[in-house]
């Protein structure tokens, strides 16, 4: 049996305000991305996931949705987005959708009519409870704006639920009106050719019944807590949605619990998600002890039950990985484990410049979430515009644009874009990477080794990444394939690795 494409598959997310505009435009749009397909053949990505792209009063920058069946004129049309997906498919791409099934935007005719009247038949599409206005009727928090999850709606006197912010009230998936409408919205961009989707807060959906307190003191939101048996009943429907199309549509869910014996759960028994973003390991620190128990933590949990990992190290809701580990050699280094881990890693657009996070004067800041820094447009040129056709994008434009964007980098063959380049070519190149087993490597302390194992026999690699500062011994011969400083590829490796840097040994 062939492996399904998604378990070879290199994702790369795209935030479609910021990554590329077709015409002079503080944001992005659809036809931009088209646009600049080619940087990404270039690269060697295999599959696109595209943050939400639908019309929105952008509360949340998309995820808060109020048309889930077409693209908001701000990125375009459906003929723009019918454009992007040919051109995706004509290149091999692959094109992931962004799913936002838990909740809408306020300004949803869903909600609109739910709000207009207790009497409405919409009204039970959304989560609503009795109440004294003053006393919310759980104490369930919601995320970003450090209140309660409820808002109370004056003119029918009742309570709705919100586990993002009041904008986004959640659907009530207990209501089979509500599941098959979201299954129309997968069969609308399905049918359209799409090969699946990211779907969004997918542990958000199924609520308790009686909608049971949070550990009393607990800070953390709801949306970080909502475990459900009711999740995973309402996942199986969802794949029975993507499972009814042929070319093995993916279901990519964001589960965040932060707890990946929790996440692997996700996987169901080969009925619910494909496969689960695992956040863990993207909020742990440069350090090998730290990593090696993430590491341990994903074969005892979601191998175990027959699950494919997923490696995420940036996307739009939390700091760059370059910022947060501080230094270019240690987002260079990381790159080994995204790419030579057991999984499908998911990139996050402009990591492969290096990007670091934009600084955000208080005057500019837009999202109530506080991350407009990992969202600032990627900059495609040294020219003033950075290709954007306008010199004041939506946000600031990410530290060092004259120097860190892609037409530079593209023109240095000692960037760290050639990195991403070499390391995606070799991972393609090599079954062993894209598919076979691992072993434990024996390394010191801050070193983090493993081996890849021929699916076939044969063809063996192996990676180590240093987080120590200082060089470490390794006791592995073979040829170097590709390392993250560029030093002695195609040559025996010599058995020292500097500190934060990383190596792919053919042994
Ligand atoms: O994020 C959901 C989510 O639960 C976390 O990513 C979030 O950072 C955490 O709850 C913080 O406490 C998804 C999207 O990725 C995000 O951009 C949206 O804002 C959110 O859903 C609501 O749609």
């Amino acid at each position: 049996m062939t492996a399904p494409w998604w378990q070879t598959a290199v994702f790369y997310q795209i935030y479609p305000r910021s990554f590329a505009a077709s015409r002079p435009s503080p944001t992005g749009d659809l036809a931009g991305i088209a646009a600049r397909l080619d940087h990404l053949a270039w690269l060697g990505v295999d599959a696109l996931w595209i943050s939400p792209f639908y019309p929105s009063p952008q509360a949340d920058f998309g995820y808060d949705v109020s048309d889930h069946c077409d693209v908001d004129p701000v990125y375009g049309d459906l003929a723009d987005f019918d454009g992007l997906l040919a051109a995706c498919h004509a290149r091999d791409l692959k094109l992931l959708v962004d799913l936002v099934p838990n909740h809408t935007s306020d300004q949803h005719p869903w909600f609109q009519a739910a709000q207009s009247s207790r009497d409405d038949p919409k009204r039970d599409w959304y989560i609503w409870r009795d109440g004294s206005p003053d006393t919310p009727p759980n104490n369930w928090r919601a995320a970003f704006v450090h209140t309660p999850a409820w808002t109370w709606d004056d003119a029918t006197g009742q309570w709705y639920l919100h586990l993002f912010l009041p904008e986004q009230p959640d659907l009530n998936w207990a209501n089979p009106e509500v599941v098959e409408a979201m299954h129309g919205v997968m069969r609308f961009w399905l049918d359209r050719g799409v090969d699946g989707f990211r779907i969004d807060v997918v542990h958000g959906l199924g609520k308790a019944p009686g909608l049971p307190d949070d550990p009393e003191g607990t800070t953390l939101p709801h949306a970080t807590l909502n475990d459900t048996a009711e999740n995973h009943e309402i996942i199986r429907g969802l794949r029975r949605v993507v499972d009814a199309y042929p070319g093995d549509r993916l279901i990519l869910g964001e589960v965040y619990l932060l707890d990946t014996e929790r996440v692997a759960t996700y996987y169901g028994h080969a009925d619910e998600l494909q496969l689960a973003f695992n956040f863990p390991p993207l909020y742990t620190p440069w350090k090998g002890r730290r990593w090696r128990d993430q590491l341990a933590d994903t074969e005892r949990w979601i191998e175990a039950r027959g699950g494919w990992p997923t490696w995420v190290l940036s996307n739009h809701d939390n700091p760059r990985h370059r910022t947060r580990y501080g230094s270019e050699a240690r987002a260079r280094a990381s790159l080994f484990l995204l790419l030579g881990l057991r999984g499908s890693p998911v990139l996050y657009a402009g990591e492969e410049i290096g990007l670091e996070d934009a600084h955000i004067p208080p005057d500019r800041v837009v999202d109530p979430g506080g991350r407009d820094g990992c969202r600032a447009p990627v900059p495609w040129t040294g020219d003033p515009d950075h290709g954007w056709g306008v010199t004041d994008p939506w946000l600031p434009w990410p530290p060092e644009p004259d120097v860190r964007n892609v037409a530079a980098q593209v023109a240095d063959a000692g960037s760290i874009v050639h990195l991403y380049r070499r390391l995606l070519a070799a991972r393609k190149a090599s079954p062993a990477l894209q598919l076979g087993d691992h072993a434990p490597v024996e390394t010191p302390d801050g070193v983090v080794a493993w081996r890849r194992v021929g699916p076939e026999g044969g063809g063996d690699r192996v990676v180590a990444v240093n987080m120590g500062a200082e060089p470490a011994r390794l006791d592995v011969a073979g040829r170097v394939v590709v390392a993250s400083d560029g030093a002695g590829e195609g040559e025996p490796f010599g058995g020292t690795l500097a500190g934060d840097s990383a190596v792919l040994i053919e042994p």
